[in-house]
């Protein structure tokens, strides 16, 4: 049976200056400045350990326009490691590498195969002999709002056929609506897979062909939560497999604590202090943002989770591992009356008749329940649960709007 292995990988965004965040010590921001280098030495050292038959890349490979030397010359030497084994590399640039930029051009090695800025196929046959056509195409210049899919015409006399594609799936994202598609459009392709970037989180869209944003490899600010990678990806003709290779050197991530129990300061200190230490990662570093629920210290004040915040970043300063904490948030407990609350504003009447009358769970949780893998997972709700579901909501619908004024 006909089988390829290969690498889909996006948005590298190489020597990403990582804004408005120089106020980390100094070995934490260097080790942050570094990591989108890390990522891709990662995705590289992925790519041989697997033997893969290729390796793509789906655009925003450099940061800037006037992709940095540094950056250029890092890519061509970590292309050569693949060239060296026989590993052919297809790329496309995207809005941020557009060709239109203003740079200094460093040639990159024979392996690799950068498409131009309209949609054209690639041929490969692989050492186990299978072919395999990949379509792409590279932004010719930084908005490119036309609907490329079109131009995507599959070509026969292919064991694999395989789109690259960096664009946003219309709706899906508040990205620049570049190069968009509906998911449609890419399953009409029959394509085999659909390897997608633009999109910095990663997204399963379509399981079988797999229709996948591989997501970044590297976070650059806090809305990029959490492990970033690359996928390593098997097709067969009966089926395909993906897993992924976690390459982000530091994280962000959000620790939430319940302070219900809370009831000193000293206290906060020794749960702050647990949930660190819980977060602490083997070889890499976490940039967290720690969310203190329902503290119930009767009187606190802000300067003293100032200083709080300052003894726990001391601790972490000399850290390899570092679980250094940005800052920490306190929201407190919320005692509200309902019916005062609905005595006074018929806003707030209207609100609760509605939530007490929701009886929509069914209708709501749908396309979890439909989902072909969380359905064999998931049992259904008690009556029970679904109380506590609906007073969870209600209680942070209220702390929400309180919070606004
Ligand atoms: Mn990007």
């Amino acid at each position: 049976m006909k089988s390829v292995t290969f690498i889909h990988a996006a948005d590298i965004h190489l020597d990403s200056p990582m804004v408005g965040l120089q106020g980390l010590p100094k070995n934490i921001f260097q080790r942050l400045q570094e990591s989108t280098f890390k990522a891709f030495t990662r995705v590289i050292d992925a790519a041989l350990t697997n033997s893969v038959d290729f390796v793509i890349l789906a655009g925003d490979l450099f940061d800037h326009e006037d992709r940095s030397i540094r950056a250029q010359i890092f890519l061509k030497k970590e292309l050569e490691r693949l060239e060296k084994e026989g590993i052919p590399v297809f790329l496309v640039h995207g809005n941020h590498d557009h060709l239109s930029g203003n740079w200094t051009d460093i040639k990159l090695p024979g392996n690799t195969y950068v498409f131009g800025s309209e949609v054209s196929v690639s041929k490969l046959q692989t050492k186990s002999d299978a072919t395999v056509h990949l379509y792409g195409f590279s932004y010719g210049k930084k908005h490119v709002y036309e609907r490329k899919i079109i131009e995507y015409q599959r070509q026969s006399g292919a064991d694999f056929h395989i789109g690259i594609l960096h664009g946003n799936m219309e709706g899906s994202s508040e990205h620049g609506n570049y190069a968009p598609f509906h998911l449609s459009e890419l399953l009409e392709k029959e394509f085999d897979y659909w390897a997608l970037g633009h999109i910095h989180k990663k997204m399963l869209l379509n399981e079988e062909p797999p229709i996948v944003y591989s997501g970044n490899t590297q976070g650059r600010n806090k809305k990029e939560k959490g492990a970033k990678g690359c996928y390593i990806v098997t097709l067969q003709e009966a089926g395909s497999q993906l897993q992924f290779v976690e390459t982000s050197d530091v994280n962000w991530s959000e620790l939430v604590i319940n302070g219900a129990n809370v009831t000193s300061v000293d206290g906060l200190y020794q749960i702050c202090r647990a949930k660190i230490e819980e977060a602490r990662r083997e070889g890499r570093g976490t940039l967290a943002h720690i969310v203190v629920q329902d503290l119930s210290i009767d009187s606190y004040h802000a300067a003293m989770v100032d200083e709080l915040l300052e003894i726990l970043q001391e601790e972490e300063k000399e850290e390899t591992e570092f679980v250094w904490p940005i800052h920490i948030q306190i929201d407190e407990a919320l005692n509200f009356d309902k019916e005062e609350l609905a005595n006074h504003s018929d806003f707030y009447e209207e609100l609760f008749t509605v939530m007490d009358e929701f009886i929509e769970f069914e209708e709501t949780l749908a396309p979890l329940y439909k989902h072909p893998s969380a359905r064999k997972l998931l049992s259904s709700l008690t009556q029970q649960e679904l109380t506590e579901i609906k007073k969870e909501a209600e209680k942070l619908l209220i702390q929400k709007l309180i919070q606004q004024g």
